[in-house]
């Protein structure tokens, strides 16, 4: 069975080390074919891995766009640095870094290359703006974005029983993000066809996920397409028993 893949990303939240440790040490692994992540901060990687159950993958939020273990890079986090803390994947184009922090198409790539050279897993993160959007923009902003993971074909094999993916593709309309509006279920589905299709003719081999106000009410509706291979999710992972509401949906 294709198996599925429900990731919390976190933001930047919680805010003390003590409800860090209480939410990861609420959650579970995931059932049957899904499979679960979260990522926290990069000062609660640690925290956060002590607490969480075996089975649920760790991720980080971001990952230092030069391929070094060390250097005079100040703020950033190396692959490296990431792997010792028990990270297994880094989430990469998320369009909050893309609009607060100017990351452009060749910083992703940089930072897809470090994730790689350090052993981690990539989410990928694809969406159009709201703009995009009413102007039908969408098809060509996505087909532009996923041209950074074209280079990357020959290092993006298909998915081995039980281990997490090279890579995921985590499709968010930005204009869904964190505001309670999702596409409709038929759009969502034209695009992940458009997304599937496009990573095929590249010889690039990802689940694609769905994200932007995922709850544990919608969840019901995403699992319902064989093009949708889990969800990233931001507020609605904040509570265990949501999270948990939504892999079961996609066990
Ligand atoms: C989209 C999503 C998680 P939310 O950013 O990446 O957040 O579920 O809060 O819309």
């Amino acid at each position: 069975m294709k198996a599925s893949y429900v990731i919390g990303n976190w933001k930047l939240n919680p805010a003390t080390l003590g409800d860090v440790q209480a939410l990861a040490s609420a959650l579970t692994a995931g059932t049957g074919r899904c499979q679960v992540g979260v990522a926290p901060s990069f000062v609660h990687l640690s925290a956060a891995k002590a607490a969480l159950s075996a089975g649920i993958w760790l991720g980080a939020q971001d990952i230092a766009h030069k391929s070094t273990q060390t250097g005079a890079f100040t703020g950033d986090v190396s692959g490296a640095q990431l792997a010792d803390a028990g990270a297994q994947f880094v989430i990469v184009g998320h369009s909050e870094r893309r609009a607060y922090h100017g990351e452009s198409d060749a910083v992703l790539a940089q930072k897809i290359t470090h994730a790689f050279a350090s052993g981690l897993s990539v989410v990928f993160c694809i969406g159009e703006t709201k703009d995009e959007y009413q102007a039908g923009k969408t098809l060509d902003v996505l087909a532009a974005q996923l041209q950074v993971v074209a280079d990357f074909a020959s290092q993006i094999t298909a998915d081995t029983d039980g281990a997490l993916p090279k890579l995921l593709i985590a499709y968010e309309p930005v204009w869904a993000i964190g505001t309670g509006l999702t596409p409709t279920f038929a759009e969502v589905e034209a695009v992940h066809r458009f997304i599937s299709e496009t990573l095929a003719a590249m010889q690039v081999f990802s689940p694609i996920l769905y994200g932007g106000s995922v709850n544990d009410t919608n969840a019901e509706t995403f699992v319902k397409s064989p093009l949708i291979d889990g969800v990233l999710v931001g507020g609605a992972s904040l509570k265990a028993d949501s999270f948990a509401r939504i892999a079961a949906a996609f066990a």
